[in-house]
């Protein structure tokens, strides 16, 4: 079998402070949950590896992902945007209990899509185990993301639910659009 084509990607990790960015990383690089909150006062890169598989093909693709974990404020502006130079893909966060997740995630794609117009964007509905609605409700939200052509996903840092697989869907993202 031939060796693994290797990618190296950068991905950010972006949404409001305290709104789940650390943990959603921890969970998935080293399975970690803290209840606690310890804010991000310096950008940090994580990297990650996986290993997917190549429509019809034999050859698997490793993806190595360099997962950006930033400081941001409340009402991101361009001193964060800079930071997003280069990346291949975003992860867009916003609380799955909030009032309005789905127009939280395509504002922070828009803002985004100033600084890195190449990206392909995640939406990710974070602290999942705290909301309320069920599955029905999740795939109405889904949907409207999808108009709005962002792909959602729901997640738990707390218990783990969604979380490899956010990460494995983004990992399939960036693999599709390689001219491999
Ligand atoms: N119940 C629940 N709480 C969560 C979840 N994810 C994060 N939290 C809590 O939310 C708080 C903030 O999480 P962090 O991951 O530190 O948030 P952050 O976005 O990295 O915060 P900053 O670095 O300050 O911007 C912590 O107290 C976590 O325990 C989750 O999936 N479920
Ligand atoms: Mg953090």
């Amino acid at each position: 079998m031939l060796p693994p084509i290797p990618l190296v990607k950068k991905v950010c990790l972006i949404g409001p402070p305290g709104i789940g960015k650390t943990a959603h990383l921890e969970r998935y690089a080293a399975n970690r949950w803290q209840q606690q909150h310890v804010p991000t006062l310096a950008p940090k890169v994580t990297r990650t590896e996986m290993v997917l598989p190549l429509a019809d093909r034999v050859q698997e693709v490793a993806v190595q992902v360099m997962v950006w974990d930033f400081p941001q404020p409340d009402h991101p502006s361009r001193r964060e945007g800079t930071k997003l130079q280069g990346a291949a893909g975003l992860m867009l966060l916003a609380r799955a209990d909030s009032p309005d997740p789905v127009s939280e995630v395509l504002a922070l794609r828009d803002w985004t899509d100033d600084f890195a117009p190449e990206a392909v964007h995640l939406g990710v509905l974070c602290q999942a185990d705290r909301a309320s609605h069920a599955r029905g409700a999740f795939g109405r939200l889904a949907e409207r993301a999808q108009e709005g052509g962002l792909p959602l996903m729901n997640a738990s840092a707390r218990t783990g639910e969604g979380v490899r697989a956010s990460f494995l869907r983004m990992g399939e993202m960036l693999v599709a659009r390689e001219p491999l």
